[in-house]
């Protein structure tokens, strides 16, 4: 009897091992395009036709009996229907009758690259440049695999370059490569853009002037455009940074943005070309960096080009965990504007965090701007989105397969920016990871798909919480890796001190009308919500007020146990996220396994990192404990303070064999006797 019951025991334990999952082997490196049929396969199972009537980048994918069809208003839109069709089938959208008809919100959906000619990626956490600027030929299969995932989610352009710009770029030299590169993007569908340094014409020929409304500066932008379209027949324009961050302009000429923008809007006009003119501006001087960008360009409303278009970050600093929207969305009436989104982590723990930006993105688009009245959400008032890239040479494109999914979202929100962020996050789940043989469509998305859409979820609030919470900002230090509040010297807006002005009363930043007026930079109603303290939402709180440690927030407690509290928080998220992924394991490859885990384990190491930074900080001039319910802090503040990561020579963060991060001790130069 005995032996029976075990031989059942046996046979139960043998049967359930048998019916394991057996994890796929992949390795992150087809991005979204693993789960899905090939592209050609796709193509060939339908006929096609371009039917005209069709907006030009629309589909129309129908049954018509047994025969599946897709229509387009042209070759570009066919693509983008063989690949919605590819993601409808993996989706389980794809069944008999399927009628599907789409076509792209903005025109103009593009990638900003920021890399540089010496193969360095400012900001860039996936390794050298993607381009690979310095190597004798281009990278063909990189280049294909890049327009094959661009087109999948409709991206219809790319600025090769950085904005911080190097002047050779337009050299016969580099104009013949990029020529290489964009005639094998244009089989995607996707035109090539450079960004150009102001000083070109003095760096390449010897003009002895940038002005703009010189006639021998004009005449040359006008025969380098001459030049690059004989090479680049469709070449998009340029993207131009310019005045901003040390980098010249015409303000340098007495002239403006609107005279610079103009004059190179000029030259491309002829063969069809654009200038996208960034917004990002601020002086050291001003007393507010958030209320320079409207200071500079409401007074230029209406006076640019109509093929120019003024390029906005969405927030009015730089793409800090959270920002509200830039007030420009709401101003600029007559004049064209393109939101910039970051989908490289550079305030976001690079490409070591869980960082989805679906929600970041989402949060935005959907903000109301009343320019127009009620109604006017973000999305609405821009005609152009540009995402900067996370690419890279790293076989998987992004440095860490979870951050691929920005490269997605932005993608998804581009071509359509109602789309909902857990959808997009499910789509993309579905897509990247490969459902393990012998587990049913149902179990698989029980188990791994809803769990992970869960960490992609909670995972932008998390590094709010735990890099800078309600409202808080640009605390960070050298590479915008780690904490650094206790930064105060150089340049004022360049420095956490200048940002969260914690003293012995109180922290966060007045932009009150008391303060720095930037809330009436928004339009009414909003304005005055953000104005008074009983509206203004929490989790911009000292975004826009300096408050008392003492101030009590709708939770009932004070603002310096909140603030504890929320570090806190984001800890616990990350390491919920570690439980979570654990029991992942089962359902994907050894090696993505590992990869995650590694990653999740110093994000939550960095996390405790920046609580114990930032807490133990405040606490000098809160002065009070940490609430009975928050963790103790682990460092001292004194071991922690004036200290930064050490970066390896791309300026990658270093952690130690316990994924710990490696913060040695300040070097102190000895004074020569
Ligand atoms: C390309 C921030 C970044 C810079 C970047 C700049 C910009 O300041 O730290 O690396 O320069 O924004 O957007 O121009």
């Amino acid at each position: 009897m005995r032996y029976k019951f075990l031989l059942i025991l046996l046979a139960g334990a043998l049967a359930a091992a048998c019916s394991r999952p057996v994890p796929p082997v992949q390795d992150g490196s087809e991005l979204w395009l693993a789960a899905g049929r090939p592209y050609e396969a796709v193509l060939a199972s339908v006929q096609t036709a371009i039917n005209p009537a069709l907006p030009a980048e629309g589909f129309h994918i129908y049954d018509e009996g047994a025969v599946r069809r897709i229509e387009a208003g042209s070759e570009a839109g066919l693509r983008y229907g063989v690949y919605a069709l590819q993601r409808a089938e993996v989706l389980g959208q794809a069944g008999p009758g399927i009628d599907l008809q789409e076509a792209p919100f903005y025109p103009l959906r593009l990638l900003n690259h920021w890399d540089n000619l010496d193969d360095t990626v400012e900001r860039g956490y996936a390794g050298l440049s993607m381009w690979e600027w310095t190597a004798p030929d281009i990278p063909e299969a990189r280049i294909r695999h890049y327009g094959e995932l661009c087109a999948s989610v409709g991206l219809n352009g790319a600025v090769l370059n950085n904005v911080n710009s190097n002047p050779l770029i337009l050299d016969a030299a580099h104009i013949a490569r990029v020529a290489k590169i964009a005639a094998i993007l244009r089989e995607y569908g996707i035109r090539t853009y450079l960004a150009i340094k102001w000083t070109s014409p003095i760096a390449l020929s010897g003009l002895k002037s940038g002005d703009p409304l010189d006639p021998k500066v004009r005449a040359w932008w006008k025969d380098k455009a001459a030049e690059l379209y004989a090479a680049i027949p469709d070449f998009g324009g340029f993207l131009v940074k310019a005045n901003s961050e040390g980098q010249a302009g015409p303000q340098d000429y007495g002239r403006t943005h609107a005279d610079g923008a103009n004059m190179l809007a000029e030259a491309v006009a002829p063969y069809g070309g654009i200038v996208m003119w960034r917004a990002f501006v601020y002086s050291p001087t001003s007393p507010d960096r958030a209320n320079q960008a409207v200071e500079e360009f409401l007074p230029l409303d209406g006076r640019f080009a109509d093929n120019v278009i003024v390029q906005i970050k969405n927030g009015p600093v730089d793409f800090q965990p959270r920002e509200p929207f830039s007030p420009l969305f709401g101003k600029l009436k007559d004049t064209k504007m393109a939101m910039e989104f970051q989908i490289t982590q550079e305030y976001l723990g690079f490409s070591n965090h869980l960082a989805y930006h679906g929600t970041t993105w989402e949060e935005c688009l959907d903000a109301e701007t009343y320019r127009d009245g009620p109604g006017s959400p973000v999305a609405r008032t821009v005609s152009a989105i540009a995402g900067v890239a996370n690419t890279g040479q790293d076989p998987n494109f992004c440095g860490y397969i979870l951050a691929q999914a920005n490269w997605y979202a932005f993608g998804r929100l581009a071509w359509n920016p109602e789309l909902d962020a857990e959808q997009i996050a499910d789509e993309w789940i579905r897509q990247t990871f490969l459902r393990p043989e012998g587990l049913s469509a149902k179990v698989f998305d029980k188990r791994f798909v809803a769990p992970l859409r869960g960490m992609l979820m909670a995972s932008r609030e998390a590094v709010v919480d735990y890099e800078m919470p309600l409202g808080l900002h640009h605390l960070f230090g050298g590479t915008h890796y780690g904490p650094a509040p206790w930064e105060r010297l150089g340049r004022p807006d360049w420095t956490p001190a200048y940002y969260h002005q914690a003293d012995s009363a109180g922290i966060g930043f007045d932009r009150t009308r008391e303060g720095s007026g930037n809330v009436d930079q928004y339009n009414e109603p909003l304005a005055s919500t953000y104005n008074e303290l009983a509206t203004c939402p929490e989790e911009l709180l000292l975004w826009f007020h300096h408050l008392d440690w003492d101030y009590k927030l709708s939770s009932g407690r004070t603002l310096w146990d909140e603030i504890c509290l929320h570090y806190d928080r984001g800890i616990r998220t990350v390491q919920g996220f570690q439980k979570t992924w654990a029991g992942l394991k089962p359902y994907v490859s050894a090696s993505i396994f590992d990869e995650v885990n590694t990653k999740l384990d110093i994000q939550q190491n960095d996390a405790r990192w920046w609580r114990d930074a930032c807490v133990g900080y405040f606490q000098l001039f809160s002065k009070r404990p940490l609430p009975a319910d928050a963790a103790p802090l682990e460092t001292p503040i004194d071991s922690l303070i004036n200290r930064n990561i050490q970066s390896d020579r791309l300026g990658m963060p270093i952690h130690d064999e316990a994924h710990r991060p490696v913060i040695p001790a300040p070097r102190f130069r000895r004074p020569r006797s």
